[in-house]
């Protein structure tokens, strides 16, 4: 036992469950049709009736199972807890996507003891299942990740450019910025991949199908479970330019690591 006698097994396990279940649902209110339910901080910024129920059923069964844990979604907010420990949810990251009938979509969870900012919680357990992809990543802390039972590595060779994904917010007036951003990336790049779900550009770098990611402006739903993919799977994640309204990720293998550190910080 570890971290205050929490067993990160049994979390992993448990939030492997729940997204599965989880993401089943996704897929099965994508296939009948998305109706939005709302916008929020800009008209692009939508939440669908799925993000909803979605978190919904994830918050209630692990309410169930573990009653006394605290919770932070992106949709329904925080609850307190006396555990120590916190599940931090997207019950659809890549929201745009799946209201768009891309597949490109998943359901993230993480487990994180002690404080709940990124920069303080001690990440125990994840799971990012992409339903529409027929995937799932897991991982626990000093476990190793997985895709199913296979074993995620980051890469470690880029001497032909890195294979970088990225994205952007949902305000127009940080586009210019961000794009600019790009473009003093681009010269340790082979390529850029903008997929739209932050938690499978992190699961992607995990499993050694990118090489590496940067964006700034994300919310800790986004990143929470893919940065343990990362973290699990060899691989370092930081934030940078904490102080700003819109820090900045990075993840990668060491070299694409400290590559777009010394670019970016
Ligand atoms: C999304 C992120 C994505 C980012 C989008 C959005 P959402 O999260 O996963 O990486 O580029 O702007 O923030 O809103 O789909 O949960």
């Amino acid at each position: 036992m570890s971290h205050g006698e929490v067993d990160a097994g049994r979390l992993h396990a448990l939030a492997v469950d729940i997204a599965r279940e989880a993401g089943e649902l996704a897929k099965l209110r994508r296939s009948v049709g998305v109706a939005l339910a709302a916008t929020k901080s800009t008209l692009a910024d939508i939440v669908t009736e799925a993000d909803r129920e979605v978190e919904d059923l994830i918050r209630t069964r692990l309410a169930a199972e573990r009653p006394g844990d605290a919770f932070l979604g992106e949709e329904s907010g925080g609850s307190a807890g006396d555990t120590g420990v916190t599940w931090v949810v997207d019950p659809i990251d890549g929201t745009v996507n799946y209201a768009y009938g891309m597949p490109a979509y998943s359901v993230s969870i993480a487990a994180v003891h002690g404080s709940v900012h990124p920069d303080e919680w001690e990440p125990l357990a994840a799971a990012v299942s992409a339903p529409a992809l027929g995937e799932l990543f897991s991982a626990v802390r000093g476990g190793g990740a997985w895709q199913g039972a296979r074993p995620l590595r980051v890469t470690t060779d880029i001497r032909a450019g890195a294979l970088l994904a990225t994205g952007f917010g949902y305000d127009p007036s940080t586009h210019d910025g961000d794009l600019a951003t790009v473009r003093t990336v681009m010269p340790i790049a082979r390529d850029l991949r903008r997929g739209g779900s932050a938690a499978l550009d992190l699961a992607y770098v995990a499993a050694g199908r990118l090489d590496g990611y940067f964006e700034r402006g994300l919310n800790p739903w986004d990143f929470a479970a893919g940065a343990l993919l990362v973290q699990e799977a060899g691989g370092r994640v930081s934030r940078l330019d904490t102080a700003s309204p819109r820090p900045m990720l990075i993840a990668g293998g060491d070299e694409v690591h400290d590559r777009l550190r010394a670019i970016l910080a």
